[in-house]
Parts: structure tokens; C-alpha cells; sequence
């Protein structure tokens, strides 16, 4: 479900940067066009993409808060500030835009009219402003910065450190950190298959969960893979007859064991 809602997010992403290409290039097409008729022409295409991109950027808006609920991401520092980084960007783009692209188009349109209120001078001098520059530097530096919280997380100060894994009923979790699991004794169903949750919290280090038989560790009734932290790695135990089992990380066996009860 939040693999789905991040990608209704995405798709937004996507529809809102093809239809604002569109007013990327009308922008830049704009310094060196100097007939009025294509100037109003311009500006007509860049107008017609502007339909495409609300609606985009309401798809994008509406996937990122849903993904954001689901993922549990509100407790954390970047997608405020990615939030944050969205509003002031649009609203300074927003204001740069706008009276430069309707003191254009006013002027175009009069010259196209047949006006001769505005030299050719003056009218070259107006699309020559380096307005669509800075407006595009400061939309992409907005980008950037975005997409930067979206890759990394960064907590920013606040918000929880974990992520604990999400562990559905009737499974089973285990931790390990500071190469040591959470826990010595762990307790599963008998006669059905569960989920082991296995949440690795040592950055760089591997580890697995291994049931055996024993604390003799010859007869192995389930052997975890190798699972590098941080991570987490659900596996999938089949049914277990009921006993009392041992269970290892076979990478560290003399310091990481356990006992594993199924009942
Ligand atoms: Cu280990």
C-alpha cells in the first residue's frame, strides 16, 4: 500500500516536470525571440501546460501526504522541511514569474496590435531581462534540495532515530544491536508457518537468526540469511513442532544465542 501511494507521488512528480518544461523552455525561447505574433504565440504554449501542472502537483501533493500517514514520516524533520523548501520555492517563483510574463505578454500583444508605444529597443530590452534564469535557478536548486530529504531522511534534530519494523500479529521480532540480540529467549507458534522479523541494527555489520535443534548447533530447523545493518529482513519460518530450540546468529555464534520456544 505505501509502495503504491509513493507511487502516486512519483507520477505526480513526473506530470508536474513535463507540463513546467513546457514553461522552462517558453522562458528561456523568450531571450532570443524578438517578433511580437511569437512572442504571444510563446506565451499561449507556456499558458495551455499550466492546466496539466496544478493537476500534477495535486496528485503529487495528494500521494506525498497519503505516503507520509502510511510510512509514519510526519514525526520527522525533512518532510517538513521539503514541505517547507516546496512552499517558499512556488511562491518565489511564483512572484518572479508572474509580472514578468504579463509585462511581456502586454507588450507583445500591443506591439502585435500595431502599437507603437514600445520601441524595439525597449521590447529587447525586456526579453532580455535575466528573469527566467534566476527563476529557473532557484526552481532547480528547490528540486535538488527535495529530493535530497526524499533520498536521505534526514531527522533534521527531531524525530524518532528508529524506524521500529512494523511486526503484524502473530509473528515473531527480534533485534540486534551492539552485536547482541535484544533478547535470550524468543517464542513462536507451533504446527504453522510465522513471520520472524529480524531487525538489524548494526550499521555494516551482518547478522542472521538460525534455529537449531540445540545449543549444539548441528541440525539446523531454519537458518536466517545474512542480513547487513541497518535493516530489516522478515523471513518466513515454516511450522515448527513444539519444543524448546536454540537459536544463534551464525556469524556470531559465541556471544549471539538464544533460546527458541514453540508452543
Ligand atoms: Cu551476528
Amino acid at each position: 500500500m505505501y509502495r503504491w501511494w509513493v507511487f502516486v507521488h512519483l507520477a505526480g512528480v513526473f506530470g508536474f516536470l513535463l507540463a513546467h518544461g513546457v514553461s522552462v523552455g517558453v522562458a528561456f525561447r523568450l531571450r532570443v525571440e524578438r517578433n511580437p505574433e511569437r512572442v504571444s504565440g510563446l506565451l499561449q504554449l507556456s499558458a495551455a501546460s499550466i492546466r496539466v501542472f496544478y493537476a500534477s502537483f495535486g496528485v503529487l501533493l495528494l500521494g506525498g501526504v497519503v505516503a507520509g500517514f502510511i510510512g509514519h514520516w510526519w514525526s520527522e524533520g525533512w518532510i517538513w522541511a521539503a514541505i517547507a523548501i516546496l512552499v517558499v520555492t512556488s511562491i518565489a517563483m511564483y512572484a518572479m514569474a508572474r509580472p514578468f510574463f504579463q509585462r511581456v505578454g502586454l507588450v507583445a500583444r500591443a506591439m502585435a496590435g500595431g502599437s507603437k508605444a514600445v520601441s524595439d529597443e525597449q521590447f529587447d530590452s525586456i526579453l532580455r531581462s535575466r528573469r527566467p534564469i534566476t527563476i529557473a535557478v532557484v526552481g532547480f536548486v528547490g528540486l535538488i534540495a527535495i529530493l535530497y530529504l526524499m533520498m536521505f531522511k534526514p531527522i533534521l534534530g527531531f524525530g524518532s532515530v528508529q524506524r521500529p519494523p512494523v511486526v503484524a500479529a502473530g509473528s515473531v521480532a527480534v533485534s540486534a544491536s551492539g552485536l547482541a540480540f535484544d533478547t535470550s529467549t524468543l517464542t513462536g507458534p507451533a504446527g504453522r508457518p510465522f513471520d520472524l522479523v529480524f531487525d538489524n541494527e548494526d550499521a555494516g555489520v551482518l547478522h542472521n537468526v538460525a534455529i537449531y535443534t540445540n545449543s549444539a548447533a548441528t541440525t539446523p530447523l531454519f537458518r536466517g540469511s545474512y542480513v547487513k545493518g541497518r535493516a530489516t529482513q522478515t523471513y518466513h519460518v515454516s511450522s515448527l513442532p513444539a519444543g524448546t530450540y536454540f537459536f544463534r546468529c551464525d556469524i556470531h555464534p559465541a556471544t549471539m544465542t538464544g533460546t527458541f520456544v514453540v508452543k
